[in-house]
């Protein structure tokens, strides 16, 4: 009898939970990133209807960070999901983060009812765990989107979908009320069409100047090319490899570009800027031709001198984000508004069979400073971070690499000692909203999205506190990441910074730490504890050798700086404690 009421009941009305789950299927995500609560939970509903599968973090901000460490290595927009209020506000910092550094993001959140809402009405709430979260979060999203009928959801998650993804990307806010949610369609067609975004519809590329810039590259005797992360959002390293190799020129890298060129290529300067490499920086301010692709030059980068950044070189931007270009703090000679991929390929074939001029005095010279201004570090005393990164780095050489930071010293430990090179030895870090508490749930993201390659998340003592809760994601979802502490008892970059300018570190020296040892072994995850130098490696190679997640606490000297840094002042050739 059972049987044949089932097959009698009319079919459940389609809701617009549905809608939404439909759309996330028709664009390709399998897994949604979440922490739930009560006006999200209908999605989740009808995803796992449609196999979608749930990663449940233990905050928002796990949540969130996942999401966006697998869109970051799939180069695609992935779901980041929150409820109402509180869970929105935890989700505003790696939403921010996505924004800064232009990762592809669709940000969907339960929303109180329609006839809840606050609107325009001078009140603080109306609802229960309301929040005005398309205000909340239109600072940091490229749009923010509130259909208020099941039967707009649908062009609602077309657009957003489109928009993340297209031009310069970045996340987009759905806010879904529970009403709309929750309502049927009543036999109105969900309205997929998603009108076109202006942004995505670049004009085409301008072959004078693409021209121009062949005779430029050809002309110049001592070329940079300054590679930031549009080359990795345009998936153009193969074409930028090829560019610099044929012609010799010398690439220097922004923090968030680290990968686009081999990091231990001989042409590799390693990375410029405020923590950078002083021979990159050197080999800047000297040049006579600095092509910068898809990288906004940020202070970060030139230093709080931008008028006297690369003083000899004509300045060649490619960027795909006009207002960049427009408001630049940096001169440029030539502008090219475009994909970096798009230019590259236009100016490989524009320099096809053009012979490349003699550029051995210019490396000669980059040799000289690469020589004098090679990283060092003491060897004997306390034990050292950089020996830690390096031996991190030789023990997987050769594997399929994740690595994620924090941020803090340590993050420019491992930008300077780890060997990077997209796809195979990504970086995941947090360059414009540099947020501590990036590092653990990142690499939470970064496993669940690429379960054979080795993620590494190599962590200082105050960012791992940040986000600590998702260890039990780790250990819930039997993820393989290995976490290296570099545990300075500091929270160590704004020490320094306080130091230098105070002679005094409140509230960032001498901190009192939990064992991070015992912390892992809390959650059933094997962990060692290194002080010495001699003890590191077997441990970094016992960590690597577990098959699921493992922890080494390594106790680093609490006195070690960042050196050289590029302070306010300095150009990039004279970063403090350059010596003439
Ligand atoms: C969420 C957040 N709060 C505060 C800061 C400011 N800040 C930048 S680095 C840093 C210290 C980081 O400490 P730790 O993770 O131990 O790294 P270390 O510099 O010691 O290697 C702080 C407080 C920040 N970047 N992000
Ligand atoms: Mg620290």
């Amino acid at each position: 009898m059972g049987g044949s009421t089932l097959a009698s009941a009319p079919p459940r009305p389609l809701l617009g939970a549905d809608i939404v789950a439909d759309a996330f299927a028709r664009h390709g995500i399998e897994r949604i990133h979440v922490f739930p609560g009560g006006t999200i939970a209908p999605v989740f509903e009808a995803a796992l209807a449609r196999g979608i599968e749930i990663f449940t973090a233990r905050h928002e901000q796990g949540a969130g960070y996942a999401a966006l460490a697998a869109a970051r290595l799939r180069g695609r927009p992935e779901v980041a999901m929150a409820t109402s209020g509180p869970g929105v506000t935890n989700l505003v910092t790696p939403v921010a983060d996505a924004y800064f550094d232009s990762t592809p993001l669709v940000v969907v959140t339960g929303q109180v009812g329609t006839t809840d809402m606050r609107g325009e009405r001078p009140v603080r709430q109306r609802g229960f765990q309301e929040v005005d979260t398309t205000a909340v979060m239109r600072p940091v999203t490229k749009e923010q989107l509130c259909p208020r009928r099941p039967d707009e959801v649908g062009a609602a998650l077309e657009r957003a979908f489109h928009v993340s993804a297209a031009g310069r990307p970045g996340p987009v806010l759905v806010d879904l009320p529970m009403d709309v949610q929750r309502g049927a369609l009543d036999g109105l067609p969900p309205s997929l069409a998603a009108p076109q975004d202006a942004e995505s519809a670049l004009p085409p590329l301008d072959g004078a100047q693409l021209d121009a810039l062949a005779e430029r590259l050809q002309r110049a005797r001592r070329p940079v090319i300054l590679a930031g992360q549009g080359v990795l959002l345009a998936r153009a390293h193969g074409e930028l490899r090829r560019l610099a190799t044929l012609r010799g020129i010398p690439v220097s890298q922004s923090l968030l570009g680290l990968g686009a060129f081999p990091t231990d290529h001989p042409l590799a300067l390693g990375y410029h800027g405020h923590t950078g490499n002083q021979y990159a920086g050197l080999a800047i301010q000297a040049a006579d031709l600095v092509l910068v692709l898809g990288s906004r030059l940020d202070v970060r980068q030139t230093g709080s001198l931008p008028e006297r950044f690369a003083p000899e070189a004509e300045i060649v931007r490619v960027e795909i984000d006009p207002g960049e270009l427009r408001h630049s703090r940096v001169r440029s000679d030539l502008a090219l508004a475009g994909d970096v991929g798009e230019v590259l390929r236009g100016l490989l074939a524009r320099l096809r069979g053009a012979p490349p001029p003699d550029l051995g005095a210019w490396h000669a010279r980059i040799a000289g400073w690469r020589e004098r201004f090679a990283l060092e570090w003491e060897t004997d005393g306390p034990l050292k971070p950089q020996p830690i990164v390096r031996a991190a780095n030789r023990l997987t050489a050769g594997e399929e690499v994740v690595c994620v930071t924090g941020v803090g010293s340590h993050q420019h430990w491992v930008a300077r000692h780890f060997d990077l090179d997209f796809p195979r030895r990504a970086l995941l870090t947090s360059g414009g909203h540099g947020a501590m508490g990036y590092d653990l749930p990142s690499a939470v993201g970064a496993q669940l999205a690429r379960p054979a390659a080795r993620v590494l998340c190599v962590v200082g003592d105050g960012s791992l506190q940040i986000n600590l809760q998702e260890l039990a994601s780790v250990v819930e979802r039997e993820l393989p990441v290995k976490i290296v502490v570099l545990d300075n008892r500091r929270l160590g970059i704004v020490s320094q910074f306080q130091l230098q300018n105070w002679d005094a570190d409140p509230t960032c020296g001498r901190k009192w730490n939990p064992d991070f040892a015992a912390v892992a072994r809390a959650y059933g995850i094997p962990s060692w504890t290194v002080s010495r130098a001699e003890e590191v490696e077997p441990a970094l190679a016992a960590m690597l050798a577990e098959p699921g997640p493992a922890l080494v606490h390594c106790l680093i000297d609490p006195a070690e700086d960042v050196v050289p840094m590029l302070l306010a002042g300095q150009t990039l050739d004279r970063m403090w404690p350059y010596e003439e």
